[in-house]
């Protein structure tokens, strides 16, 4: 079990690509941005040599490392980061909870729900030990979305009857954009649902505190073929995906996701609407929230934009003057800011792996109900 110690808390990250890179970014502003205890840039893991010593070096990290396994027992690692593709999520995350280290998993926790079990089984026995084992859902710590939660939290949307959750990117809407693990199901477990769904549902579930108690869902493969390294190849993951949730709260939600929507750049829009209120985010916008009082007169009521950008929301004191804007990669190092409060023992953090298996759980229902023609899978 990790004690505390006067020396930095050493981070070991495993992946060094797209999340890699967002994640060594927020290892490297955390501690000029917050008043958390120190962290040091250990080691970098990654299968290929030339290129994992390439990306050590240019994301800022100390060494470099081809196995994952011998940075488990080394004393100087506290903390596991896991930015893999999901089918490598499981066995690494169990292994690094078992030999005490803290974790960070991106999301979503796993491939399928039988590893997201696995998983939360280790997390469990590692938490009655102090151990952390946090999933990366990093949009709860965009700002906007944060005040969006705490809107909810002190009443001022009242009993919240409908949510909207989309999340709409256009990166493979070339047919000749070629494949990635991200289109092969043996490496992410499934396509659209698991990479953006998933965000939208923890949004839903998260920002309306209620859970998803049976749901509809369709999937759908628009480009069933792409260029592979060895000519066209199989896509065998979904490309865009509806669903329709009941909470538990007696909410009705909706989910659209697709990587093909034409224009859409990375939009993950969020709508709630309430007896006393409603609220609407969009990420192309990610310092904005828009707010409506229901309570007010009728003649006087419209969504208002609220600026995210003051001392007095989540997260800004830290960054710039009032008035300042953020980044996408901000909610990163928020991230790693919650995480090292955590292990602190300052702070709570979640979500944590029971929450991505609940999350699982529905993603795993929406491909069972896509299979049954559209047919409700109660949770
Ligand atoms: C790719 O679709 C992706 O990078 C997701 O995997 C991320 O979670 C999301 O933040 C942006 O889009």
């Amino acid at each position: 079990m990790p004690q505390p110690s006067r020396r930095p808390l050493g981070v070991a990250m495993i992946g060094y690509s797209f999340m890699g890179r967002a994640h060594s970014q927020a290892w490297r502003t955390v501690s000029s941005a917050f008043d958390v205890p120190a962290v040091a840039r250990r080691v970098i893991v990654g299968r290929d040599e030339t290129a994992v010593a390439e990306a050590s070096g240019r994301l800022g990290w100390e060494e470099h490392a081809t196995d994952w396994r011998a940075v488990l027992d080394r004393d100087d690692i506290d903390i596991i980061d896991i930015c893999t593709p999901g089918s490598l999520h499981a066995e690494i995350a169990i292994a690094a909870l078992e030999a005490g280290k803290h974790v960070l998993c991106e999301k979503p926790l796993a491939n399928d729900t039988a590893e997201a079990e696995a998983m939360t089984e280790a997390a469990t026995a590692a938490a009655a030990r102090g151990q952390i084992a946090a999933l990366g859902f990093t949009y709860r710590r965009v700002p906007a979305l944060a005040l969006a939660r705490q809107l909810v939290e002190s009443g001022r949307l009242g009993t919240i009857r409908q949510a909207k959750a989309a999340y709409l990117q256009d990166w493979l809407a070339d047919p000749e954009s070629p494949m990635s693990w991200r289109l092969r199901k043996e490496t992410a477990g499934s396509g659209a649902l698991g990479d953006i769904a998933s965000h939208a549902i923890d949004q839903i579930q998260h920002l309306t505190g209620q859970r998803a108690t049976a749901v509809r869902g369709r999937l759908a493969t628009l480009v069933p073929q792409r260029p592979g390294p060895d000519g066209p190849e199989a896509v065998t993951v979904d490309d865009a995906a509806w669903a329709t949730l009941e909470l538990d709260g007696g909410a009705i939600a909706s989910v659209e996701v697709s990587r093909m929507a034409t224009g859409a750049k990375n939009r993950l829009t969020v709508e709630l609407y309430g007896t006393d209120g409603a609220l609407r985010f969009d990420l192309e916008n990610p310092n904005e929230l828009w707010f409506l009082d229901a309570t007010l007169p009728i003649a006087e009521q419209g969504f208002s934009r609220v600026l995210v950008t003051e001392p007095e929301h989540p997260y800004l004191e830290a960054w710039w003057p009032q008035g300042h804007v953020l980044g996408w990669e901000n909610a990163f190092s928020n991230q790693a800011r919650d995480l090292l409060l955590a292990i602190d023992g300052t702070a709570e953090y979640s979500p944590g792996f029971a929450d991505g298996l609940a999350l699982q759980k529905v993603l795993d229902a929406i491909i069972a109900s896509d299979a049954a023609d559209g047919r409700t899978i109660t949770l």
